[in-house]
């Protein structure tokens, strides 16, 4: 082998294990209780940005309705819980104080409904880093994830 396809070689080498690592993390889920959490990521926010953005899917497989109640983040200095609402055309946000995840059912977060709001940013949102989060179920439970920080999720 020669020195340019060594190179070659080394970068094809790379790409399979970079694209292995991406694929582990989209197919990531956490399971608690009844409840399994997938599609985990929080938007990269711009240089200085006071808020971010946090979004995943919870898929109950109980028999029971469960609720998110409470989030939190050592990044953040609130964490709440946001739906978006279209008022005279334009998009709001509303808070929400729980959010109902109904029995054998999958609820979505996602860009343009409902997300994590992650308020008084300690740190910047870089891509590629992660983001600490606590989510409270009224039935299962606490969890603690580490949420990837995505320009983008596709998925
Ligand atoms: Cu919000």
């Amino acid at each position: 082998m020669n020195l340019l396809n060594s190179i070659f070689f080394l970068l094809f080498v790379c790409t399979v294990i970079f694209a292995q690592q991406a694929v582990a993390e989209k197919k990531q889920t956490f399971k608690i209780n009844d409840l399994v959490l997938s599609k985990t990521w929080v938007k990269a926010s711009p240089r200085n940005a006071r808020a971010g953005a946090g979004y995943l899917s919870i898929e109950n497989l109980g028999s029971t309705d469960d609720s998110l109640i409470k989030v939190s983040s050592p990044i953040a200095g609130m964490s709440m819980i946001h739906d978006t609402v279209i008022e005279d055309g334009v998009a709001k946000m509303k808070h929400l104080d729980r959010f109902v995840i109904p029995a054998g059912k999958l609820a979505e977060l996602k860009p343009g409904g409902l997300h994590i709001m992650l308020m008084g940013l300690k740190t910047q949102l870089n891509a590629g880093s992660k983001v600490t989060l606590t989510l409270k179920f009224l039935r299962a439970g606490s969890i603690t994830v580490d949420f990837p920080i995505m320009k983008k999720r596709v998925d």
